[in-house]
């Protein structure tokens, strides 16, 4: 997806603002992005915020972009470094008759409106200093205000002693569909080393909520209604406002439904309760987001809803209840490529785990899949091969320690290459029986867990021979994915491993092979990766797994 991002060169020294605008691009994988649960305060949401990682001799993760200036390298000397073994150095250079630089680090979560952040930067050098942010609008509405830069009010001073500088914001345009953090350095011969850097989420310490659930499925027809209790100091607060926003995020016409916040007040027991109910013509298995704030304290979570027919609600509140979950509080972990990864906070990870603790079970879940991901790449990450694809996807993987664990692998392992005309797949069948296996063990001896191995999904195989005709007849020497002999061998060695290592099985092939409404459950575009209607199906299916 790329973004716009038209950013004003820094305030100069005098009162004026630089406005001239610069234009460019820059690519933005939000869709792959982990969505860390905020509400955590002291979790930091950057990645490389010690400026520890290097690739190709340049800092990871934060960016200087063409179209600004100044300098931006990795420092060494024991000296120079405050924590570990690098900080970075940032350098001004002269555009548009002023001295500055200037880096960001994009946020890796699109779950931010309401939330207030507190981020801190350790820095010593000389010369100006400052945190802001860049919020990255929807498209529409002003052509030329694809992003604004939030700069702290007055700069700091940097000396040759460390200081930690702080910048506290708040995200509450709905327009903002994408955030980043900054920092610039101004002055001619100014310099600044940094280190450590931190953005987490701050709120007030003496108000807190119960606040509605992550994710809900309602019957469709009826409205859902959420309630949330606000407490200051212990005590339901009254009288504090709470705003609430609702968009559609899955399954309707672009651009979603036009946002704006909506005001109610807690009552006399601090509670406010707020409804939702779709149009009439909404699609059927449209999913809404609904942004909660309470923007005194900062506190803000998210809840995706979507609405299903009776007949759905019904077998899922069934399975639900009948599913034996032991021990609880239970932990489950899922392992998986972008069946599992993709639709985060609604897809099928999040249906079973709302359902579960909508049938009163203690239950959480901790989605690691990673879009793209075969059996070498998850043995390398749990290996923390330094060089593997999103290695910090894999961080805390055992921790806390899971009860389940849901390996949910197929697809990229068996798609077969065009060199072989088709019949080599990516993972040789041996690796992918000696390496399943391996992984497998790992995660029973390093957890204990009770592992559960999810064959991969039929595909619509039509779909994926055109997608994949069309791509080739433009020159691209792309793999074919799902095709149903490759897939069929794969799942019965997965089988045979999940049997040998005492791991269960759940046959996931046939329930989509001969659903009676197959072409439903499965992207148009690819005929592999889920649509909503296929998340529920290995949701449902999961559940009916978890009651045998
Ligand atoms: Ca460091």
């Amino acid at each position: 997806m790329k973004l716009s991002f038209d950013i004003a060169a820094p305030e100069s020294m005098s009162h004026k603002r630089g406005f001239r605008i610069f234009s460019i691009w820059i690519m933005a994988f939000f869709c792959i992005f982990l969505d860390p649960a905020f509400g955590e305060p002291s979790k930091n949401l950057l990645t490389n915020s010690g400026f520890e990682n290097l690739k190709d001799g340049r800092i990871s993760d934060w960016q200087l972009p063409p179209s600004w200036t100044g300098g931006f390298q990795s420092v060494g000397e024991k000296n120079a470094v405050r924590n570990g073994a690098f900080c970075a150095r940032l350098t001004p250079a002269q555009k548009e008759n002023k001295w500055w630089g200037r880096i960001f680090q994009t946020v890796r979560s699109k779950n931010f409106l309401g939330h207030r952040f507190r981020y801190t930067v350790w820095v010593k050098g000389k010369g100006e200093f400052h945190l802001g942010c860049i919020e990255f609008m929807a498209k529409g509405g002003d052509a030329k205000a694809h992003s604004r830069l939030i700069r702290q009010k007055d700069p700091v001073v940097l000396s040759l002693d460390w200081q930690e500088v702080a910048f506290e914001f708040q995200v509450m345009d709905p327009l903002v569909k994408q955030l980043a953090v900054m920092a610039e350095i101004c002055g001619e011969g100014a310099e600044a080393s940094l280190d450590d850097a931190s953005l987490a989420t701050a709120t007030s310490p003496d108000v807190s909520w119960t606040p509605p659930p992550e994710h809900a499925m309602a019957t469709m027809g009826e409205k859902a209604t959420f309630r949330v209790s606000v407490f200051k100091g212990g005590q339901p607060a009254a009288g504090m406002v709470i705003k609430t926003l609702t968009c559609l995020e899955y399954g309707g016409p672009c651009p979603k439904l036009p946002a704006d916040w909506t005001d109610i007040r807690t009552d006399s027991l601090g509670i406010a309760e707020f409804s939702f109910e779709p149009s009439a013509q909404a699609a059927a298995s449209a999913i809404y987001r609904i942004v909660v704030a309470q923007p005194d304290s900062g506190l803000a979570c998210t809840t995706y809803l979507e609405f299903a027919n009776k007949a759905a609600c019904e077998a899922f509140a069934t399975a639900a209840e009948k599913a034996k979950l032991s021990p609880q509080p239970a932990y489950l972990l899922f392992i998986g490529d972008s069946l599992t990864d993709f639709q985060r906070g609604y897809n099928y990870v999040d249906e079973l785990r709302s359902w579960l603790q909508a049938a009163g079970k203690q239950a959480a879940t901790h989605n690691a899949g990673v879009s793209g991901d075969f059996v070498t790449r998850v043995w390398q990450r749990m290996n923390k091969d330094p060089k593997v694809h999103r290695l910090e996807m894999y961080d805390n993987l055992f921790d806390p320690k899971p009860t389940h664990i849901f390996f949910f692998l197929g697809h990229n392992d068996s798609r077969v290459s065009y060199i072989s005309n088709d019949t080599q797949p990516h993972v040789s069948f041996e690796t992918f029986e000696d390496l399943y296996r391996q992984i497998i063990q790992k995660a029973q001896k390093e957890t204990g867990a009770r592992v559960t191995v999810i064959s991969s999904t039929s595909s619509q195989f039509e779909v994926c021979k055109a997608n994949t005709g069309r791509a080739r007849a433009a020159g691209k020497k792309v793999p074919l994915y799902g095709k149903p002999d490759v897939l069929e061998k794969f799942n019965a060695m997965a089988k045979k491993v999940a049997k040998e290592t005492g791991a269960d099985f759940v046959d996931m092939y046939e329930p989509f092979r001969v659903h009676p409404n197959k072409p439903n459950l499965l992207d148009p575009n690819d005929g592999v990766h889920l649509t909503n209607e296929g998340n529920r199906l290995v949701a449902l299916e999961l559940l009916r797994y978890l009651g045998r």
